[in-house]
């Protein structure tokens, strides 16, 4: 057994989680927050039988896209604060990062 751990953005959780019931994967929803963006972002759980995982994660693939964000860099990259301006830069984010991990023992009572 697999446990498949995807954090995707906000805008693709509902539309994902649609798809994983209606392809009958079980998975738990939590949400989270990204360290280098700071914004929401949402953490899938789903444990899974080894021959299911590529079907997990086309599942993923098919319902999260890519996506372009404006940030503003919170903090001078030098030490002079003095003509620091914050110039907004475009970072790429998702569509998903996945992390497949195994799983020692599952019980379900
Ligand atoms: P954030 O940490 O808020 O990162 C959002 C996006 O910012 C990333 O998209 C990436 O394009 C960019 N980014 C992150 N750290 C960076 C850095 N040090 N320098 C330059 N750009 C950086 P994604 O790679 O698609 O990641 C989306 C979210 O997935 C992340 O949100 C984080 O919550 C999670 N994530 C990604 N890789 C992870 C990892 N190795 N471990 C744990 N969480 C991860």
């Amino acid at each position: 057994m697999k446990l498949v751990i995807a954090i995707v953005q906000d805008k693709d959780s509902n539309r994902l989680s649609n798809a994983l019931v209606r392809e009958g994967f079980r998975a738990t929803k939590l949400a989270s927050t990204g360290g280098f963006l700071r914004a929401g972002n949402t953490t899938f759980i789903i444990g899974i039988e080894d021959e299911r995982v590529h079907e997990v994660l086309n599942v993923i693939r098919a319902n999260c896209k890519v996506r372009d964000q404006l940030v503003s860099p919170v903090s001078p990259m030098g030490s002079t604060t003095d003509s620091y301006i914050p110039f907004p830069v475009e970072v790429q984010v998702g569509g998903a990062a996945v992390f497949v991990v195994p799983v020692e023992r599952f019980e379900h009572f």
